[in-house]
């Protein structure tokens, strides 16, 4: 038996330090590395199962050659070495005949280590090709708000929290996503810190607070505007701090927070007067107050008001200049790597932008030249992609040439005319940091690739190889290339000599400074952003009725809530059978009230519905959701559900800042299965 230092690769904020215990090449179990202080020796519930992903049943043995329609699923094997030779003529067909510009490369975040994750569009950056806009699908409207407000710099480091004086979990469900700071917070709640949730849902993590704050969906801005009016109006304002650090303040309180008393507040949040009042008293008297801020509540159309507003709480009281105050939404802004070497080691300054969530609308009506070739990589966007009606139209095309990347036959690789197999993260070497911790790690392989499979960086190199790109990654091993990164890094990452990760151990870089630092252009918190004011956004936060929400409203009774899964993180775990059962079959979630004006009961199928599409759920009543709203937890495969997938029917639109999914956007009407059956018969 021997007992291996890895990296858990999952997209997720914890970056679990893990030991992989393995028997003559075999690996037994993964469970927690007690050495690494923030991930404490425990993994979650789906990670503590991975051996079962490295030999789930679903693992594609060998290359496969599409044999029916699009779609359908109907593959021959084939070898490597044909699906290469395929591979290569088709894309340097296509580079003769349309030009780079014809190629995209969509590879995206299932593997975290850095190598893996970007050695695919790192080539396709090489190649001078359409150009992935990454993340709009997650994180881009956050993050381009934050970076608006605080400059790109991460937050408060999460183990701080143990000098916290009051917690807040807003719109994040710790339990499912981030179960290393939930412990943290839990060890401080039993020493008599109260945790405040605010979600529109009760959640797990809000059923273990002091206080669940259960908002209305997409009203966040004005909470935070209201929380503010009352500071203000309270003389409860750190005034020093906010002249020292903050950038636009009078202006907003001149022009905007009056617009925001208690009174109208409790109306847009569908809160109450008192419970405003409230949380305003509980966080203006606050010295160390943590907001640990979820990305699902700026997946909307207002999202990036919502983070900026939110992010902007902490400097009105001053909290962002104490230990274990501020906020936390991402680490990894404070982490000044130079991942050049992979994401970009050559190829033309900039050339045509693909965003993310609009591969559908690329793929439908992109000319000059149209796309033609396409190598999508590391994740599944026919179900984590919104409006996956138009993705599939776009992926049936007979003139597109489609080649996935993946561990498992999902359903975006139903859709391909070449599928080549995949290592799991623990058949691979790389490097590490996180986004929701300040830790870096170098982890070896547990086992070697199982199969035929080969890893990201390994097919990269193979396809920069015959494509001729040269560049030194493309011949590197992860040993070779990680010290790379260290080189013409700044900041605390730049003090570490990259040979201390060479025992596998995780080692942190926390940024060096007395509270939250702000990279702004003004070295200010900025209220008054002038680059929003340029693009036409309202460029003080505010919170505004979003007039597309306020039509599909009118014509759709119910709002969606997608949320995360406990036990399934998008379809990574998918493949695990004891995981798909844990998190029980695809379901939606209505309130008593709702159902009952509907006329239906708890355990039957219903139908889903809108412009966009239609799905089919069974249905669970439970007040854990108001009145007015849909949950429908985790994006499930279509096989699982009933009939179809919750992306079916979300709108391809995009939020008002940083271009990112609106997927909460979405309004519809839930009717009995055998209603619609019935009519279309
Ligand atoms: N178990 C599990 N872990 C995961 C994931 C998973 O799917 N499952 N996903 C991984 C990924 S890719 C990411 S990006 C991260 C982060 O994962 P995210 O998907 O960003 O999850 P949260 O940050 O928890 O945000 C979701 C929470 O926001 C709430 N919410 C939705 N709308 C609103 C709103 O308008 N206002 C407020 N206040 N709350 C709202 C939902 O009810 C839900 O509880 O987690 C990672 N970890
Ligand atoms: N309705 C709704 N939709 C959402 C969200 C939501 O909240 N609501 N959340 C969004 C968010 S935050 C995100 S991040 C996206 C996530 O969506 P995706 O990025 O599509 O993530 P997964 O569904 O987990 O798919 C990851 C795929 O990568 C494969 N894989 C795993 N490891 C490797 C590897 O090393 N190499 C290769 N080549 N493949 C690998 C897995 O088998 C799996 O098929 O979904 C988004 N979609
Ligand atoms: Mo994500």
């Amino acid at each position: 038996m021997q007992n291996l230092r890895v990296t858990c690769a999952h997209d997720c904020p914890c970056m679990c330090s893990l030991i992989a215990t393995v028997d003559n090449g075999r690996l037994v179990k993964v469970a927690g590395d007690p050495e690494q202080p923030y991930t404490d020796g425990f993994a979650c519930a789906k990670v503590n199962r991975d051996a079962e992903l490295v030999y789930s049943p679903d693992r594609i043995k060998t290359p496969l050659r599409r044999t029916g329609a699009k779609g359908t699923g109907s593959f021959a094997p084939i070898t490597w070495a044909e699906a290469l030779d395929e591979i290569e003529q088709r894309f340097k067909g296509i580079m003769a005949k349309d030009g780079p510009l014809a190629l995209l490369g969509y590879a995206y975040s299932a593997h975290q280590g850095q190598i893996n994750r970007h050695s695919i569009n790192g080539l396709f950056h090489a190649l001078g090709t359409s150009r992935l806009s990454a993340g709009t699908v997650c994180d881009s409207c956050c993050e381009t708000a934050w970076d608006l407000t605080l400059g790109p710099v991460g937050g408060a480091d999460p183990e701080s929290v143990a000098n916290s004086d009051l917690i807040i979990s807003w719109g994040c469900d710790l339990k499912a996503v981030n179960v290393h700071f939930w412990q943290k917070a839990e060890r401080r709640q039993k020493q008599g810190v109260k945790i405040i949730v605010i979600d529109p849902r009760r959640t797990r993590t809000a059923q273990s607070a002091d206080w669940h704050i259960p908002i209305r969906i997409g009203t966040d801005a004005a909470l935070a505007l209201g929380i503010v009016h009352i500071l203000v109006r309270d003389g409860k304002c750190d005034e020093d701090y906010i002249a020292r650090n903050v950038q636009g303040f009078d202006q907003w309180k001149a022009e905007v927070i009056p617009q925001f008393p208690p009174e109208r507040v409790a109306e847009i949040t569908g809160l109450t007067v008192t419970d405003v009042e409230r949380l305003a008293d509980l966080y203006g008297t606050a010295k160390r107050s943590f907001i640990r801020i979820g990305e699902g509540m700026t997946r909307l159309a207002r999202g990036g008001q919502a983070l900026r507003a939110v992010a902007t709480l902490p400097a009105i009281t001053g909290s962002y200049g104490r230990h274990g105050g501020g906020a936390l939404l991402l680490a990894a802004g404070s982490m000044d790597f130079n991942f050049a070497p992979i994401r970009k080691p050559s190829g033309p300054a900039s050339t045509r932008q693909v965003n993310h969530s609009l591969l559908g609308e690329a793929l439908l009506t992109l000319e000059d030249p149209p796309i033609k070739g396409l190598l999508i990589c590391a994740n599944n966007p026919v179900v984590t992609n919104p409006d996956v009606v138009k993705l599939k139209a776009g992926l049936e095309r007979e003139d597109l040439f489609t080649v996935v990347h993946d561990p498992v036959l999902t359903d975006t690789a139903k859709y391909a005319d070449i599928v080549l197999p995949a290592t799991t993260y623990l058949e691979t070497e790389d490097f590490y940091r996180g986004y929701g911790s300040y830790y870096m790690q170098f982890s070896q392989a547990a086992v070697a690739p199982q199969g035929e499979a080969w890893s990201n960086l390994r097919l990269a190199q193979e396809l920069a190889r015959r494509l001729g790109v040269t560049d030194p990654v493309f011949k590197m091993s992860p040993r070779e290339i990680f010290p790379k990164f260290f080189e013409g890094a700044t900041g605390t990452v730049a003090k570490v000599d990259p040979n201390r990760l060479l025992d596998h151990r995780a080692i942190k870089v926390a940024p060096e400074r007395e509270g939250q630092d702000f990279r702004t252009k003004s070295g200010k918190l900025e209220i008054y952003s002038a680059e929003l004011a340029a693009q036409g956004v309202p460029p003080m936060p505010i919170w505004e009725p979003d007039p597309q929400e306020v039509e599909d409203a009118k014509q759709w009774p119910l709002r969606l809530l997608t949320t995360p899964g406990y036990f399934q993180s998008h379809t990574a775990f998918s493949a695990n059978a004891f995981l798909r059962e844990r998190e029980g079959e695809p379901c939606c979630v209505l309130n008593p009230a709702d159902a009952a004006k509907r006329g239906l009961t708890d355990g039957q199928v219903v139908r889903l519905f809108n412009a966009n599409g239609a799905i089919g759920l069974k249905l669970k009543i439970s007040d854990e959701i108001r009145e007015g709203v849909v949950l429908v937890p985790g994006q499930r495969p279509e096989g699982e559900a009933v009939s179809g997938t919750v992306n079916m029917l979300c709108s391809d639109r995009l939020s008002d800042i940083g271009a990112g999914a609106t997927y909460q956007s979405t309004f519809l009407e839930v009717e009995a299965w055998e209603t619609h059956r019935a009519a279309a018969e």
